[in-house]
């Protein structure tokens, strides 16, 4: 009998007359209780968002394919979207919240200029020579180089090297689509528009100022050189060194809140021999080899990233990542759903 005051086993579809289930079709009513466990499962979300390993070198080899096969004037955005098999590859999801794509560029090809309500960013993952045109803004594309294109914010992508270029894009489209607010608009080309200054955020502490007035804009910065980010991973690693995690937060630098307001941006530096283990958090998340290799273990799976190696690992989930050079340090690009948790106030991490 019912002693503690729950209900162990809610009652099926099928435990309903057929009469009163057609009824209910008919006003376009449905019963909560045979799906209420389904939507609200207990203590641990269900997920459809598999841990999937993307390597490299077969996805390079279809891409440049992909570049034979397909002209940019038929492609405008020379795609293979990174498909999560748990979503269904047809839905384009990496997660819940996160698109990803690799991009092919040819030298000489132009992607044209338009801009969309959902965010992008790109991490530049091999050849030079390549630049994106931001709101008028020229951001040159080198290996490791995060470019935004926030919401809203033109962008063209060109390509004046003699090598093919690629880049991964995460974009928060799955999201934007989901809420039904994903569009895009098309203008024939933008015009550079030169010193903006943006490249004064990359020095540590200093924002540019005109007569003691900051920049009001809602995206100040928009490249952000490896080079430098780099180069504050392992001034991090060299002050502290007791620190397990070595880890920078791409920000904008007027606001000190998260790159982009959907999906969180970060680069992981792991010291040579070193293992992380990351707790499970509620978002999910993306991680990219930018340099190095590393060994990653999730739940019961375990695969290698090598370099320019992709992976999706699902939220609260706990991560572990293993270096595999005892004498150099390997570095990560990281993307995750945090800024979309905080503001929904469902962010977690389990101990
Ligand atoms: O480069 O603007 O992977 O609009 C998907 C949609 C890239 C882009 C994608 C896009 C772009």
């Amino acid at each position: 009998m019912q002693d503690t005051g729950r209900f162990d086993t809610l009652g099926r579809l099928e435990d309903l007359p057929q009469d009163y289930r057609d009824e209910l079709t008919k006003q376009n009513l449905v019963p909560l209780w045979p799906s209420l466990r389904a939507v609200l499962p207990p203590h641990v979300p269900s997920r459809k968002t598999q841990t999937t390993h993307w390597p490299y070198q077969p996805l390079r080899e279809l891409l440049i394919k992909a570049g034979e096969l397909t002209p940019i004037e038929k492609a405008e955005r020379r795609v293979l979207v990174l498909a999560n098999p748990g979503h269904g590859l047809d839905k384009m999801q990496a997660s819940a919240a996160m698109y990803l794509g690799m991009q092919l560029l040819l030298p000489g090809e132009l992607a044209p200029a338009h801009r969309h309500t959902p965010n992008a960013i790109r991490m530049v993952v091999e050849g030079e020579g390549a630049w994106t045109l931001v709101n008028g803004e020229k951001c040159p594309m080198s290996r490791g180089d995060l470019i935004l294109t926030p919401t809203g914010l033109w962008h063209e992508h060109g390509h004046d090297g003699d090598q093919p270029v690629i880049w991964l894009d995460v974009l928060d489209l799955p999201l934007v689509y989901y809420i039904e607010a994903s569009y895009h608009e098309e203008v024939p080309s933008q015009t550079v528009v030169p010193g903006q200054g943006a490249k004064a955020y990359a020095r540590g502490g200093v924002a540019p100022t005109t007569v003691f007035q900051r920049s009001d804009k809602a995206y100040p910065m928009l490249r952000y050189p490896w080079a430098d980010a780099k180069a504050a991973l392992l001034s991090i690693a060299e002050d502290q060194p007791d620190q397990a995690c070595v880890q920078v937060t791409y920000i904008n630098p007027e606001t000190g809140k998260d790159a982009e307001n959907i999906l969180g941006f970060y680069a992981l530096m792991l010291r040579p021999g070193q293992t992380l283990t990351l707790p499970a958090r509620s978002p999910a998340q993306v991680f990219h080899q930018i340099e190095g290799s590393a060994d990653v273990t999730v739940e019961d799976q375990a695969f290698t990233l090598a370099e320019a190696d992709t992976c999706a690992v699902p939220g609260y989930t706990a991560v572990t990542l293993k270096n595999r050079s005892a004498s150099e340090p390997a570095f990560l690009f990281v993307a995750d759903e945090s800024p979309l948790h905080r503001k929904l106030g469902v962010y977690e991490v389990r101990a």
